[in-house]
């Protein structure tokens, strides 16, 4: 037992240039550890809430001073002297201390924080990776590199351009190992780079580090992808698949209920947009769809699993908001088939280690996500490792904050000889043309 002696909270810089919040813990032992957290922008409806100042004389509104004297003030007092192992029992404290049902008193961001720098305390203490200590607290005690879902054209509110699809991902599944992965991305990052010069196209990059061109068509984004995924020799839909996130609660138009792409000038009802999307599956190698649909069309979430379901992975990210009540209803409804996990839209480790088991226990996939806006901060690198996830969402081969990342997935894949990538990743079959199908019970 080890405990807490001091914790502090302070105002830092993300990615984007503005405030969030990191709290650093000091142990009675000397262990100090920090952790930042990261700041969505297509955020989801039943997020919890991010605090902010909304002060406009500092940082335009985004000033996270309340969140620090909420640490440093209310939830300081309460933890101080408590065992640096009780996660889960502060946790609990935090959420009781905040006592609203989307953490809006005390701040998700501060309770996060917080939340974070004890299990990286802990496991300082404890000598072990923070990622073993996770996966002991989550009791999951199996571990694998995970294929990145590389985002590589940056659209929506990611980027200042007219593609309307906020992510275009590159999903190297015929890797064979984490090293792999990184060196294909990076081959087929480059290539899009000179194909994008070669066609007058800016090369200028989003929030995320993809390219963000103005396009004629979000399918013009994928036509350049395949481009450059074949001048870098690989094949299309067997070395190297594709993955997007249509962020669509940012393309709905709630009150004439339909899906806008302003790029290609086109309006579609959900079935439509369903059949839309059904069309790129057919015709290009995307092996994964996330928020396909607004996060409150629950109907057509419910067509669009029932015609998409068994050909691609359908990823609930502003659908769930890693939130197991919204995971379990939608398990229930038959919607979607993956759930993508962000520890700050629900703003403690033990809630989202607890999503994470249940989407497990019920046979549904899960991807660890960055946020648009990042830090230096690893930890969704242990989470990954520690709950033994397949897939990880962390952003392009660009940008400090998402290398830092990969980098740490790097170095893990070459330290530590019994952490294996997942090769088979059985989850997808293959069909003898080349075509794959989804296999979400192995
Ligand atoms: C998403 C994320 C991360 P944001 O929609 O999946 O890529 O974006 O952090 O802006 O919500
Ligand atoms: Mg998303």
């Amino acid at each position: 037992m080890c405990k807490i002696l001091n914790l502090l909270g302070r105002e830092v810089i993300d990615s984007r240039g503005f405030p969030t919040i990191e709290a650093e813990i000091i142990l009675e032992n000397g262990i100090i550890s920090r952790s930042i957290v990261p700041s969505g922008a297509s955020k989801g409806i039943n997020e919890a809430l991010e605090l902010r100042d909304n002060d406009i004389n500092r940082y335009l509104g985004k000033g996270v001073l309340n969140s620090v004297y909420n640490i440093n003030n209310i939830i300081k007092k309460n933890i101080i002297g408590l065992n640096i192992l009780d996660q889960e029992k502060i946790d609990n404290i935090m959420i009781n201390l905040d006592g609203t049902l989307n953490k809006s008193r005390l701040g998700a961001n501060s309770i996060l924080a917080v939340s974070l720098s004890l299990a990286k305390a802990a496991s300082k203490y404890l000598n072990i990776p923070l990622y073993t200590y996770i996966s002991k607290i989550s009791k999951i005690n199996k571990f694998c590199l995970p294929i990145p879902m590389m985002n590589i054209i940056n659209g929506g509110c990611h980027a200042n351009n007219n593609i309307d699809i906020q992510e275009f991902m590159i999903y190297p599944l015929g890797a064979s190992n984490f090293i792999d992965c990184i060196r294909m991305c990076s081959e087929v990052f480059h290539n899009l780079g000179i194909i994008l010069k070669n066609n007058n196209k800016i090369t200028l990059t989003g929030d995320e580090g993809g390219y963000a061109p103005n396009l004629s068509s979000n399918i013009q984004a994928i036509d350049l992808i395949c481009e450059s995924i074949e001048k870098s020799s690989y094949k299309l839909g067997k070395d190297i698949f594709i993955a997007l996130d249509c962020a669509s609660s940012e393309l709905y138009d709630k009150k004439s209920k339909l899906y806008k792409l302003n790029s290609e000038n086109k309006k579609f009802y959900f079935y439509e947009f369903t059949e839309y999307l059904n069309n790129l599956i057919n015709n290009y190698p995307i092996i994964s769809i996330e928020d396909p649909l607004d996060e409150n069309d629950w109907k057509g979430y419910v067509y669009l699993t029932s015609v998409l379901g068994d050909k691609v992975q359908i990823v609930g990210d502003d659908l769930f908001v890693t939130n197991i009540k919204l995971l379990k209803k939608g398990i229930d409804s038959n919607i979607a088939n993956c759930i993508l996990i962000k520890p700050n839209q629900i703003g403690t480790l033990t809630e989202t280690l607890n999503c994470i088991k249940f989407a497990k226990d019920n046979n549904y996939n899960y991807i660890i996500s960055h946020r648009s806006g990042e830090t230096e901060d690893t930890t969704i690198v242990d989470l990954c490792i520690g709950t033994n996830s397949y897939q990880i969402k962390t952003g392009s081969i660009t940008r400090g904050e998402r290398i830092c990342k990969y980098n740490k997935l790097i170095r893990i894949e070459d330290k530590f000889k019994n952490i294996k990538f997942n090769k088979s990743f059985k989850r997808f079959s293959f069909l003898k043309d080349n075509k794959y199908i989804l296999n979400l019970k192995n």
